[in-house]
């Protein structure tokens, strides 16, 4: 009698996680071999805001991951290929989805089977038949705090683009991607000119403004599935799958043009910033590491050739 009151009362304290975020809904993977009740859920969950992808086979699991890129798994524990318990194993080893909370959700009442799923990190349990509300305040808080966690520790604090580690995991999934699927795939180093003397002449912040500004412009003219990262210091580093050598540079030279007609603006004076970038494509590239050595490369000859600049 008491508890879906008490979830109720719940509901509306906890304003913060459980506000939809319309723009950017929270994303929860259902692995269920029962479609019919995977679907049950599925309904309950969107009706709350959320976005669901259901699958019912656990070895579509990790693709599944990687294309839906959930916020939560929500999964069944005995599943006819493999059971929730080596699943879940299976997934803590992946590193693009460091500490993705999974919750398993199952007849399973018995309490020792409970603590083995707790044991490998499994962050949840919930026992059918489970009411709408438990399964809503269970799923959207875990989810929430988990992207809050993931956004904090993926992003670069300054810029909001991706920071260095996080941007190699992606890069390494979407270069192994695109080899799969025969795609091309461009990936570009672009490093600010002479950006020492911004900050000789107008100081930190007005170079940390740059930075910022350099950031959002990226952001507004590249495509969602393209990855922008801040590589380090004035460095940045973005990847474009299914973009080619000839259209990513011709891409790069736009940018370049485009940025460095900006004004920038500081109290100390207005100036202007330019760019160099090297773009490379995978084409004839093995690995990451020989992809990231060739765009560095070519980043080299944009700045020898004398800057303001795009080599390829
Ligand atoms: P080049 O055209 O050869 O790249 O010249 P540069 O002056 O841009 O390169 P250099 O590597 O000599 O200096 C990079 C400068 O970038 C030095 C450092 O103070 C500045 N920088 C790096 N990170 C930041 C940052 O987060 N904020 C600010 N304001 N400056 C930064
Ligand atoms: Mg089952
Ligand atoms: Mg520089
Ligand atoms: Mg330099
Ligand atoms: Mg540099």
């Amino acid at each position: 009698l008491g508890w879906p009151l008490v979830v109720r009362e719940l509901l509306d304290a906890l304003t913060l996680p459980m506000t939809p975020d319309r723009r950017n809904p929270l994303r929860v993977l259902l692995v269920e071999d029962m479609s019919s009740l995977a679907g049950l859920y599925a309904a309950v969950l969107n009706r709350h805001g959320m976005v669901t992808e259901e699958i019912t086979r656990p070895s579509q699991t990790l693709e599944a991951i990687e294309r839906f890129r959930p916020d939560l798994i929500l999964m069944d524990l005995y599943m006819p290929e493999c059971d929730g318990q080596a699943l879940a194993r299976i997934i803590r080893q992946q590193r693009l989805m460091d500490g993705i909370p999974i919750i398993f959700l199952t007849m399973e009442k018995r309490p020792h089977m409970q603590l083995d799923a707790l044991a490998l990190g499994v962050d949840g349990y919930l026992t059918k038949p489970v009411s709408s509300e438990e399964l809503v305040v269970t799923v959207s808080t875990r989810a929430s705090r988990y992207r809050q966690l993931r956004s904090y520790i993926s992003t670069d604090s300054l810029t909001g683009l991706l920071n260095h580690s996080h941007l190699f995991a992606r890069l390494e999934y979407e270069f192994a991607r695109a080899q799969r699927e025969r795609r091309p795939l461009s990936m570009v180093m672009l490093d600010l000119d002479h950006f020492k003397r911004v900050n000789d002449s107008y100081g930190h912040q007005a170079g940390d403004e740059v930075l910022v500004s350099l950031s959002r412009f990226l952001r507004e003219r590249l495509r969602r599935s393209d990855l922008i990262g801040r590589y380090g210091g004035e460095e940045f580093a973005i990847v474009l799958p299914g973009m080619g050598l000839e259209q990513a540079t011709r891409l790069l030279d736009d940018l370049r043009e485009a940025f460095a007609r900006l004004e920038q603006v500081s109290p100390r004076g207005r100036f202007r910033q330019t760019f160099s970038a090297g773009v490379c494509s995978s084409d004839g590239v093995w690995d990451v590491v020989a992809l990231v050595q060739r765009a560095d490369s070519m980043l080299y000859q944009a700045k020898a050739a004398g800057r303001n600049g795009v080599a390829s």
